[in-house]
């Protein structure tokens, strides 16, 4: 007879967390939320670790270059999209490698030829008033001047008028050496009352701008997630397809750890991929996603860096519905971590997992940490942002932006649902297109999301994640406890008032 679980099996929203003393120690100011990323021995230092508990999903809907540089900037990670070809993936990284706080790859390029309109027109598109004159109208062409709005006056001047006729020429312009740090460029802006300073290298070829005020941008940024060689951290996702062929591309980009996205990750294709990368790279590599016990074991054993978990909770999921896999969440996170705990008290090794999907408010975070994550993967949360690479629709009196699933028909990501064999074709559907509430910039999210992680974690009386993870007590709540937990049995105000 089948083996039936004796407990049910739980989702987040039914358990809250009962406070622990609040002491001196963890106060807002002082909670850590620094984490593993990947395995490691016992007394040993991790060697890859995240500024805060969070990565984004590995989907076409929320991880690309913009996200990852914006997340990356505020502690996380982003995991680039597998589903797109190799050479676009790796080209992401690449551009998040060489991202520089600071030092903006130019969005506004045009020719000498251009005309003023073709100024008005892209400073309608972009938003941004300082066009790159370049020979062939890229952000990286001989930069022969500069366009900015003290170079025209729309009242007066021709709209056929050629750029080359009113632009600032290279000759009038100061420009930095390619190579100069943040504060020698910030030093020059201001010796000089610039607003933009355009660094160029000896062929004067355009790298950059800096603008004046991203120097204190860049101050702003504590918790910057850096590699050794101070350029931003980035992951992306494989399928145990083409990692042949996506695994070097995206190694020779400079990506810093690796992880095998699969919607169940509980299968001898999660162990032959790590194989083949663990025998031929030197890379982290994470695996899954699992629910269970034996699916955490089965990975741990076959080298995975990090395991995650989950199957169905994603907000755009339907795979059970379509498929009657799953658990809830909570479930099994609380069952995968009780095996990672044993697994590292045999082995003395550690394994990192992440809780993926599912989290739909912020203490959620929270609970998936405290119930033994180490840090959660969120797909909804992020695609609400402007950074996310969706489309920002009018929708009432308000914005909505897209997010669609990797298993639903517009993603086609139909290696994260394989089961092997030789059929290549997504034969049902396990994803949805749908449209989430627009909610500004990440930053600023962001900010609030993490102030009410260490709020909860303060009144749990923990100063950092593996202290919570210890010291943490949960309870179920039933169902009318649910309900008085929102506002309830009084008339709300209108908003207005
Ligand atoms: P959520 O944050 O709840 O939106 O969930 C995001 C997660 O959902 C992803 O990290 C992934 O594990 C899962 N996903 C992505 N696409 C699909 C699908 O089409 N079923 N599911």
């Amino acid at each position: 007879m089948a083996y039936i679980y004796e407990e049910v099996s739980r989702t987040f929203s039914e358990y809250l967390l009962i406070p622990n003393l609040t002491t001196e120690k963890c106060t807002p100011d002082n909670i850590d939320l620094s984490t593993p990323l990947v395995k490691f021995k016992k007394d040993e230092e991790c060697s890859l670790k995240l500024n805060i508990p969070i990565v984004s999903a590995i989907m076409q809907s929320v991880s690309n270059d913009t996200l990852a540089i914006a997340l990356a900037r505020c502690g996380g990670l982003s995991f680039i999209y597998a589903s797109q070809p190799i050479e676009s993936q790796a080209e992401m990284v690449k551009r998040v490698k060489k991202y520089k706080s600071g030092f903006v790859v130019s969005d506004s390029n045009l020719t000498i030829d251009s005309t003023l309109k073709d100024v008005i027109e892209l400073k309608n598109r972009t938003g941004h008033s300082t066009i790159a004159i370049t020979d062939d109208g890229t952000a990286s062409g001989k930069l022969l001047g500069l366009v900015t709005t003290r170079d025209y006056r729309i009242s007066r001047d021709p709209l056929d008028k050629k750029v080359k006729d009113f632009m600032t020429p290279f000759s009038k312009l100061v420009v930095g050496k390619l190579g100069i740090s943040l504060s020698e460029a910030n030093d020059i802006i201001w010796e000089n009352k610039l607003n933009c300073l355009p660094i160029v290298d000896d062929e004067q070829r355009l790298h950059y701008l800096v603008f004046r005020k991203d120097y204190d941008d860049h101050k702003q940024n504590p918790y910057e997630l850096l590699d050794s060689n101070k350029r931003l951290r980035v992951g992306a996702g494989i399928n145990t397809r083409d990692y042949k062929e996506r695994v070097p591309a995206l190694v020779d980009a400079g990506v810093d750890v690796l992880c095998i996205d699969s919607s169940d990750g509980f299968s001898v294709w999660q162990k032959y991929t790590l194989d083949y990368i663990k025998s031929n790279y030197n890379i982290k590599v994470g695996a899954g996603n699992v629910v269970d016990r034996e699916g955490f074991l089965y990975l741990a054993e076959a080298g995975a860096d990090f395991v995650k978990v989950g199957i169905g909770g994603g907000s755009i999921c339907i795979t059970r519905e379509q498929k009657g896999i799953g658990r809830g969440q909570a479930t099994a996170v609380i069952e995968v971590a009780k095996a990672r705990d044993e697994y590292f008290e045999k082995t003395g090794v550690y394994i990192p997992i992440c809780s993926d999907g599912g989290i739909v408010h912020d203490y959620h975070i929270v609970l998936a940490l405290a119930m033994g994550a180490d840090f959660v993967m969120m797909g909804r949360y992020f695609a609400r942002f402007d950074e996310s690479p969706t489309k920002k629709v009018k929708s009432g009196n308000g914005y909505v932006k897209e997010y669609w699933g990797e298993g639903s028909n517009r993603a086609r990501n139909w290696q994260r649902y394989d089961h092997g064999g030789e059929s290549t074709n997504l034969k049902f559907e396990e994803g949805v297109d749908s449209y989430v509430p627009y909610a500004g910039k990440l930053r600023d999210n962001l900010e609030i999301t993490l102030s009410k992680i260490k709020a909860t974690m303060s009144s749990c009386g923990a100063a950092s994640i593996s202290e919570l993870q210890k010291t943490a007590r949960l309870t179920v709540v039933s169902s009318t406890s649910i309900i008085e937990g929102g506002a309830h049995d009084v008339i709300l105000k209108d908003k207005d008032y």
